[in-house]
């Protein structure tokens, strides 16, 4: 248990997570980042397996799910994020004031809608593999790639007027963003060549020892993914 602010909060006993897909990245990348560990446990998404005892156990199919000590499953990478980072605030990741708690808020559901999600769409309903997982709409994949386009516009737009995605300093958006534009290589697509800055900071956000950590292991094959 961790004492906060009087109450006791239970501690994160396991991370249900499945490697090559991007949202578990996104917690994997957070908990690093806390130099926290956590014991993990895989279920396979690909093979559907998430839609049996998992689900049971948790309430949703859906991975990332963390479970506490107390029993209690929490579920949404945002949410274990959150929580992560009420029980170990530093280093920063989420604000320390109204504005910039609101400031990275705002980036993070922006870079999820604008380009995290649409990449995700291409791939889900692009890709014949990933019909285990979805009602395949190919019209709905190619609708995606332009949404992908205006992402990196707006995604360049911002890194070229700020050294990270929502305040100076790393936080949670960069993590959503850092996802998102290495899952390209899911739906072949990349950074555009004149995406300058874009470019620059995605050099130097893989240079993070908690990026490189949280990538999949190379021998994965590269549609085994899933949003
Ligand atoms: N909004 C959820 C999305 C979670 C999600 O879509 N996870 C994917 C893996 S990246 C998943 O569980 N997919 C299984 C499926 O779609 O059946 C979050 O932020 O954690």
């Amino acid at each position: 248990m961790v004492q906060k602010r009087g109450m006791t909060l239970p501690r994160p006993e396991l991370l249900v997570e499945c490697r090559p897909a991007p949202n578990p990245r996104r917690v994997r990348i957070f908990l690093a980042e806390k130099s926290l560990e956590i014991p993990t446990e895989q279920v396979d998404i690909m093979t559907g397996a998430h839609f049996g005892d998992h689900t049971g156990r948790v309430g949703t199919f859906h991975v990332p799910a963390l479970k506490l000590l107390d029993g209690t499953w929490l579920t949404e990478s945002m949410a274990i994020c959150r929580y992560i980072e009420a029980l170990v605030p530093d280093p920063c990741l989420m604000g320390a004031d109204a504005l910039s708690v609101a400031r990275i808020e705002m980036w993070q559901r922006r870079v999820e809608f604008e380009l995290f999600s649409p990449i995700a769409q291409v791939l889900r309903h692009g890709n014949p593999k990933m019909a285990v997982l979805e009602d395949q709409c190919p019209e709905w994949a190619t609708a995606n790639v332009s949404r992908v386009h205006k992402g990196f516009a707006m995604l360049e737009r911002r890194l070229s007027e700020s050294p990270h995605v929502a305040v100076q300093d790393f936080s949670v958006a960069d993590i959503t963003a850092v996802v998102a534009l290495d899952f390209l290589r899911t739906i072949r697509m990349e950074i555009p060549e004149d995406a300058t800055a874009t470019r620059i900071w995605f050099e130097k956000m893989g240079q993070r020892p908690s990026v490189i950590a949280s990538r999949a292991k190379s021998s994965a094959p590269r549609t085994e993914v899933a949003q």
